[in-house]
């Protein structure tokens, strides 16, 4: 497991090109590493991330947002093969909330507030917030919050799906540490591939998703692990995982 820390206390962990294009390369890195099977990204007890770095933002025109490197950096972040636990607290806004929301489990203190208040900036949220936060909320309270670019709360995230459980916010990192060693502890190709099925039915109907799961089952019965846990189930045992 590696947990990542976002640090850029001066700017509220706000996401500048530096720091996205770091993230993206460790992330790149601990997918072909096999000692990573899961990852945690946490920011301050004050804040997650507080959006993309607006003082950056405005050096850039027209011409520079059609460039802006950061556009691959999100792509591959999206693309990370391995699960990542978002560890939540403070503000999560903008860039910040949808850094969260390509995290794969979201675990928030109580006192976090997610929100997308690019609106506020007089443009839409870039980094698939509209997407991803309409999927993960409903219509509804994704409007409200895009259009309003007023938060919400960690409780309400929670009631709404966007988090899957809140703690005391001292407790965050530890649980999502605590669910990423868990993970660990699995058949690593099978992790790999219950994410990819799980994500693909955001995409998909729900025959090509059960085509696609099918394929992925298949694919699995084939690995040595898959016979590991039934020996280790049979023999009372812990199983011992290789990753093939
Ligand atoms: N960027 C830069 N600096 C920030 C920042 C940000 N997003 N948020 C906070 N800071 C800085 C403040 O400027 C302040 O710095 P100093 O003035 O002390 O030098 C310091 O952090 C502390 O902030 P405050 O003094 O404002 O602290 P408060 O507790 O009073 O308020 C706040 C906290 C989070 C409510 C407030 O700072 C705030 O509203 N921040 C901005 C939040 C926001 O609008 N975020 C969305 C940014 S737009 C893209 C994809 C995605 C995006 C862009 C491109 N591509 C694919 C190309 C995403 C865009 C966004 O996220």
């Amino acid at each position: 497991m590696l947990t990542l820390t976002l640090h850029r206390p001066e700017a509220l962990n706000a996401l500048n090109t530096a720091l996205l294009g770091e993230l993206a390369d460790i992330l790149d890195q601990s997918a072909q590493d096999d000692r990573i099977a899961a990852v945690v990204i946490t920011g301050s007890q004050r804040a997650f991330a507080a959006g993309a770095d607006i003082k950056e933002m405005a050096t850039l025109d027209a011409v520079g947002v059609l460039q802006d490197p950061r556009v691959g950096y999100w792509k591959r972040i999206s693309q990370f093969p391995k699960p990542i636990i978002a560890a939540v607290n403070g503000f999560a806004l903008g860039g910040g909330c949808e850094l969260a929301m390509h995290a794969d489990i979201l675990i928030a203190g109580h006192q976090a507030q997610f929100g997308q208040p690019e609106i506020n900036l007089g443009i839409i949220p870039g980094a698939g917030g509209t997407q991803r936060l309409l999927r993960a909320v409903g219509k509804s309270t994704a409007m409200q919050m895009v259009l309003t670019g007023e938060p919400i709360s960690a409780q309400r995230a929670y009631e709404a799906g966007l988090i899957s459980e809140i703690t005391q916010a001292e407790l965050t990192l530890e649980r999502a540490q605590s669910i990423a060693r868990t993970i660990a502890r699995k058949a690593p190709l099978a992790v790999q591939q219950a994410k990819d099925v799980l994500l693909k039915a955001l995409d998909m109907d729900l025959a090509t998703g059960l085509q696609y799961e099918r394929k992925a089952f298949t694919l699995l019965a084939a690995t040595q692990d898959r016979n590991e846990g039934i020996q280790a189930f049979m023999e009372k045992r812990q199983p011992l995982y290789k990753g093939c």
